[in-house]
């Protein structure tokens, strides 16, 4: 090749005017060769692509200036650099700050190594991708997209996390959520547990099914309105057999990823429960996955998942007939697990883990620790756990503040007092849209 080589990495999920400018540039220098991130190497530094890689490789190399496409699989520009050693590295300016920061001190010094240069061409002002795709996101989503996302952000990552949303309200607020961790990474919440818990609780009910499929799905309707993250339901028992395939497809038809259904029978009461109240009958393992089969059958499309819950170390069953009913469960269809426990150390957990690992035919595994909080998601990923759930952090954080605010109005006869701790109502107006 007699021009030289120019090697420009982008993720290129939105394209706007400050990629063409560096395509420009770059094309100046010589042939140029995009690296694309894979959908893989995005997830690990900001959010799981818009579109799919094989979408995003077909509008770039359609892009005038673009000469070839090739995968960057991993955000560290090294494999890439060695295997084609470029003339040019050629990156948007803006890449000295965030997430990326790392990768360019390592290819700054690779690129000198063999006599590289880097140029770094001025970030295109007033254009951001996270401020498009805020705009993208108002547009709303539809249901295919949204049932599809957890299947497809499980296949990115190792471990996704999710929390309990109960309101219109709590849904915006997961929604809005998102942190810059020590790295720079972004870090957001991947889904909503539509905890049957919390849903009654906020509607002063106990959790004991009693709050019917309407009622759960208003919960639910609010929340699709103001979210658009994928969603995981708290099917509770899944009720009778024929009642559980007319709730996956009830709730298939609404754009929810996933339903969890745990194997007791007769009147449920919550697996947190202590003392009498936590007498709870479990399922037979032939019963239950005959209920997992009538629902994968009810299913339409290939991306609904069920998830089977198994309440072995709930109800003192012990760890074999945890690991038999995984191994059953898998077998009747189930795409994923969920192992729960009551115990405050976490310990049973983990050794659940290591035996589930040695399972051939694995599945996606789901834990919920509420009751071992110490666990990190560090942990609990090294353990071999895919989906990390917050159960019903944000109802019981309202509760104390709202008990904190109704007795303070008490004491002191006025608001004043109370007020310091929460937004002004302008602020609550303002966070509503339309208001
Ligand atoms: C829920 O959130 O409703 C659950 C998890 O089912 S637990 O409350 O821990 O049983
Ligand atoms: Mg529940």
């Amino acid at each position: 090749m007699s021009k030289k080589l120019v090697y420009v990495p982008m993720a290129a999920d939105i394209i706007h005017p400050g990629h063409l400018n560096i395509i420009k540039e770059s094309a100046k220098l010589g042939y140029v060769m995009v690296g694309l991130f894979s959908d893989k190497a995005i997830a690990s530094y900001k959010r799981v692509p818009l579109m799919h890689y094989a979408q995003r490789k077909l509008i770039v190399e359609s892009l005038k200036g673009v000469d070839e496409v090739v995968m960057q699989d991993e955000k560290d520009y090294s494999a890439n650099l060695k295997k084609y050693k470029p003339d040019f590295l050629v990156h948007g300016s803006d890449w000295n700050v965030g997430p990326l920061n790392e990768e360019r001190q390592k290819a700054i010094s690779l690129m000198e190594s063999w006599g590289g240069k880097v140029v770094e061409v001025e970030y295109t002002k007033g254009i951001s991708s996270t401020e498009l795709n805020k705009n993208l996101k108002e547009l709303g989503i539809l249901p295919q997209v949204r049932l599809g996302a957890l299947k497809r952000f499980l296949s990115l990552k190792p471990i996704i996390r999710g929390i309990e949303s109960h309101s219109g309200m709590s849904a915006l607020i997961v929604e809005e959520a998102s942190v810059k961790d020590e790295n720079g990474v972004n870090q957001t919440f991947d889904f909503l547990w539509l905890s049957s818990l919390t849903d009654s609780s906020s509607k002063g009910k106990p959790d004991i099914e009693f709050v019917d499929l309407t009622s759960r799905i208003a919960t639910v309707n609010d929340i699709l309105e103001v979210s658009t993250k994928p969603i995981i339901y708290d099917g509770d028992t899944g009720s009778k057999i024929p009642h559980f395939a007319m709730m996956v497809k009830r709730l298939e038809r609404l754009g929810i990823s996933a339903v969890v259904i745990e194997d007791k029978i007769g009147l449920k009461k919550n697996s947190l429960c202590e003392g009498k109240a936590a007498r709870h009958t479990q399922d037979s393992i032939e019963n239950f996955c005959a209920k997992i089969q009538a629902g994968k059958n009810a299913q339409l499309t290939n991306d609904f998942m069920i998830i089977a819950r198994i309440e072995s170390l709930i109800l003192e069953a012990g760890m074999d007939d945890a690991i038999n009913r995984a191994r059953s469960y898998i077998e009747a269809g189930a795409d994923g697990v969920m192992i729960h426990s009551r115990k405050k150390d976490g310990q049973e957990i983990l050794k659940f883990c290591e035996l589930y690992n040695a399972f051939s035919n694995r599945k996606p595994l789901m834990v919920v620790p509420t009751n071992y909080p110490s666990l990190s998601e560090e942990d609990l990923k090294n353990a071999g756990v895919n989906i990390v759930v917050y159960a019903n952090q944000l109802l019981r954080a309202s509760y104390t503040a709202m008990k904190n605010t109704a007795l303070s109005i008490l004491t002191h006869k006025r608001a004043l007092e109370a007020d310091k701790h929460y937004v002004s109502a302008l602020e609550i107006i303002n966070l509503i849209e339309g208001n």
